[in-house]
This record gives structure tokens, C-alpha cells and sequence, in this order.
């Protein structure tokens, strides 16, 4: 198992459609296992394979509350997983992405999903999830599809997120941070 690095905005890498798995084998497991410790390391509760510049449909999900002694760790492996069906209820929650550190905003998307997919033997599932489950299964199957939680909310946000992490966006953000002589300060 190895700690592995995660990409952040703007690395087009996170843009990339991951492809399906043909075959549930050693390799994918030991990616399952770099996705988990990575995922545990950062923290998270959860991980796609994208975030690490895999291009491969798999990814993991740990949600059980960190509060609650009495529960353990629940690591959670997907492989080629699909929405087979989302509820017409939906939700506005905040959301944040490893990949795109510091920035957290809310997302509206349906409550419950019915997922399909490979577990890690390869056999077939099917999950009935809600609440922050079926939330961060919809973030991750995302990231697999190259989406990205800011391309769920409003174009003027993203567009500053974007900014804030493009790479002349970022020296600007950097120099105009509080304590630096900018415009801000002196309007202050
Ligand atoms: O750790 C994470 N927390 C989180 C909170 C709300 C909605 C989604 C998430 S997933 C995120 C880890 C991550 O970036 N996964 O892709
Ligand atoms: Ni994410």
C-alpha cells in the first residue's frame, strides 16, 4: 500500500472520462488499497482513482462518523459504478473536494441513489444509499466522469474558484493575501 499524490485544480487530468475496468484482478486491488490509505492520510471520505491521475472507474468511500466509538472504519470499494436511480427529492448541502483545497460551497442533488457496480472480488452489487452516502457516491462517480462539485453551482462562483486556482490567477491570490500592500488594504 502507498500513499498517493492527489491532483489539484487546474490539472486537466481531473477532466478526463476514467475507463471502465475489464477485469477485477490483483492491479485493481492494490489500487483500491492505494485509494483507501491515501483517502484515510488526506483526510476524506472518499476518493476516486482520478484524484490520482488514474484514469480507471474506480473508487472508494469511508462515511461512518469518526465520533462514534462504537463503530469502526467502513471502507467502501466501487468498481464501474452507475446510477441506476436517483430520487426526484433533492438537497442543497456543503460540499468540498480534495482536489480543489480551502474551497467549500453548497450543491443541490437528489437525496437518494441506487448504485450498481463491482465489488472486490468482481461480483456484482447493488446499493439503496441516502443522507452524506449517496451524497459522496454522486461526488466520486462524478470525478470518474471528469465533473467536478463546482460545475454544480453558479458560473460566477465557479469562475472565481477557477481563477483563484489557474496559475496566474494563484500569484495574483498570493500577492493580494491580507498584510500585503494591495488595493484592498489601502481601500481599508
Ligand atoms: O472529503 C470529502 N468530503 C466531502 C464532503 C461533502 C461532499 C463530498 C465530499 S468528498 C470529499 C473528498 C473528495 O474530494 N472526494 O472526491
Ligand atoms: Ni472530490
Amino acid at each position: 500500500m502507498a500513499i498517493r499524490t492527489i491532483i489539484t485544480l487546474p490539472d486537466k487530468r481531473l477532466r478526463q472520462r476514467a475507463e471502465p475496468v475489464a477485469q477485477v484482478d490483483a492491479e485493481v486491488r492494490a489500487l483500491m488499497d492505494d485509494l483507501l490509505e491515501t483517502m484515510y492520510a488526506a483526510p476524506g471520505i472518499g476518493l476516486a482513482a482520478t484524484q490520482i491521475a488514474v484514469p480507471k472507474r474506480v473508487m472508494v468511500l469511508d462515511v461512518a462518523k469518526r465520533e462514534d466509538e462504537n463503530a469502526g472504519p467502513n471502507p467502501m470499494v466501487f468498481v464501474n459504478p452507475e446510477i441506476l436511480w436517483s430520487s426526484e427529492e433533492t438537497a442543497a448541502r456543503e460540499e468540498g473536494c480534495l482536489s480543489i483545497p480551502e474551497f467549500f460551497e453548497e450543491v443541490v442533488r437528489p437525496v437518494s441513489v441506487h448504485v450498481g457496480y463491482l465489488d472486490r472480488e468482481g461480483k456484482r452489487q447493488e446499493l439503496e444509499a441516502e443522507g452524506i452516502l449517496a451524497r459522496c457516491l454522486q461526488h466520486e462517480l462524478d470525478h470518474l466522469n471528469g465533473v467536478l462539485f463546482i460545475d454544480h453551482i453558479s458560473r460566477l462562483k465557479r469562475d472565481r474558484v477557477l481563477k483563484k486556482f489557474n496559475k496566474a490567477g494563484k500569484r495574483e491570490n498570493e500577492e493580494r493575501k491580507p498584510g500585503r500592500h494591495d488595493i484592498e488594504t489601502e481601500r481599508a
